[in-house]
């Protein structure tokens, strides 16, 4: 699911002089403006799926209000606060390049700031100085950051069941939960993992189909791929076989040659070796065969019908055994090796400066604000303006570029002979 996030703009600073009864011309008074609103995300348990994000792609924080006279700030936009299941991944979409990802929101209440509100501008109060009493000077808010977002759910289940196509896995999960997906006879029909809840006695775990592993899923072929991601998080496999394949222990290696393609984590899960189809004569009669092929590698086999429910119950009692066995989950990094931490970018306020033909152009968010934020058709103002972009860092940054005397310089609209 992808949308996009807007923080809301600063506001602008303004400018305004005190108007007092006996003072003929009061000091600047402009206040500034309030900080737009972050878009933040957050993991909230009364929404279970992303299906709301659907209805609309963009999403917008408000903007910071505008400062006013008296030193009156603008009040700040607020917050936009966009509700997602535990389990969401949040990922910022990258132009090039893979996706950065911001948070792995697991657990209600976890948030990411997925867009952070622009900064206000500032009043013309700040601008004062001994020399500048009547600074005509303001600063115009910041924009709010942007992102294109990608919202991802993971599956939270304790049981993956993979398996070649069209081995049965639907049907297991039907015969072993309420879940209902579509079991058909050909390759592909589950299109997405599937959820079922499966209880045992007066407990309960979760299991979930992972579809469409299939020889070079691990190279984005196939579905498999993305779903793979899903099975990093769960604790045990089911690794479903049908007992009416040429060759299941084949059918058995080429699946996990794709999972420890993907991850070589992956391979180091427990895997419940199952084959499926027991109902069938042929099947029946070949177990003797199948058992003796995986004893032979170590493996002891389980053998079910997830069409007549032969089996399942007692496999679903083992695998309930085996979770229990196994310790507390430790913290799982995401398939891509990397962490859920979000990077701010440091927004940084140091000055470039590039050639634009004979102009030399200074780039400098703060700088660009004030002067979009001043009137420099006015006279005063545009005098204080030269004062301001002849600081002395500002006048290091020039030199440094190769700036000589008589050159053009502008930033934002704001043009000048250096
Ligand atoms: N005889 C018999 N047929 C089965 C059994 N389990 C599944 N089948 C059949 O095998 C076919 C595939 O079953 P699914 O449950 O859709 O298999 P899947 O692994 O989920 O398949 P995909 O999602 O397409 O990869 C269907 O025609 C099922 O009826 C079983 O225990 N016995
Ligand atoms: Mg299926």
């Amino acid at each position: 699911m992808e949308i996009i996030v807007k923080a809301g703009a600063g506001g602008d600073g303004v400018v305004s002089f005190r108007r007092e009864k006996f003072v003929p011309l009061g000091g600047p008074d402009g206040g500034d403006g309030g900080r737009g609103g972050n878009v933040i995300i957050r993991a909230d348990d009364d929404i279970s799926n992303l299906k709301f994000y659907r209805q609309n792609r963009v999403y917008s924080a408000q903007d910071g209000k505008h400062g006013s006279g008296k030193r009156k700030s603008g009040k700040s936009g607020a917050d936009l606060i966009l509700k997602v299941p535990p389990g969401t991944i949040v990922s910022e979409k990258a132009v090039i390049g893979r996706d950065i990802i911001l948070a792995d929101l697991k657990e209600k209440g976890q948030e990411v700031v997925a867009a952070v509100g622009g900064e206000g501008g500032l009043g013309n109060t700040h601008f004062a100085s001994s020399v500048n009493q009547s600074p005509v000077l303001a600063q115009k808010g910041e924009a709010g950051e942007k992102k294109n977002i990608i919202l991802e759910l993971k599956l939270i289940a304790d049981v993956g069941i993979v398996g070649y196509p069209n081995v049965g896995k639907s049907s297991l999960v039907s015969a072993a939960s309420a879940a209902r997906p579509k079991i058909a006879d050909y390759p592909f029909t589950t299109l997405e993992p599937v959820l079922g809840t499966v209880i045992v006695g007066h407990r309960s775990f979760v299991v979930a189909e992972i579809p469409g592993l299939i020889a070079k899923a691990s190279l984005g072929k196939g579905l498999g791929h993305d779903f793979l991601r899903h099975v990093v998080r769960t604790r045990i496999l089911i690794h479903l076989l049908d007992g009416d394949a040429v060759s299941p222990v084949d059918d058995m290696i080429q699946v996990n040659n794709e999972l420890s393609i993907f991850d070589s984590a992956l391979i180091k899960k427990p895997q419940i070796v199952v084959v499926n189809k027991v109902d069938l004569p042929q099947v029946r009669e070949r177990m003797g065969e199948i058992r003796g092929i995986f004893a032979g590698v170590g493996i002891n086999v389980h053998f079910i019908s997830a069409f007549t429910g032969e089996g399942v119950s007692e496999l679903m009692a083992e695998v309930l055994k085996e979770l229990d066995g196994m310790k507390p989950q430790e913290e799982i990094p995401l398939a891509d090796g990397s962490f859920a931490v979000f990077h701010p970018q440091p927004k940084g306020d140091n000055i470039r400066v590039v050639r634009d033909g004979d102009v030399l152009v200074i780039e400098n968010d703060s700088l660009e604000r004030i002067i979009a934020g001043t009137d420099a058709s006015n006279a005063e103002a545009k005098r204080q303006l030269i004062g301001l972009v002849s600081r002395p860092h500002i006048r290091k940054a020039l030199e440094k570029a190769g700036a000589k005397p008589g050159d053009r310089v502008r930033c934002g609209n704001f043009e000048w002979w250096w």
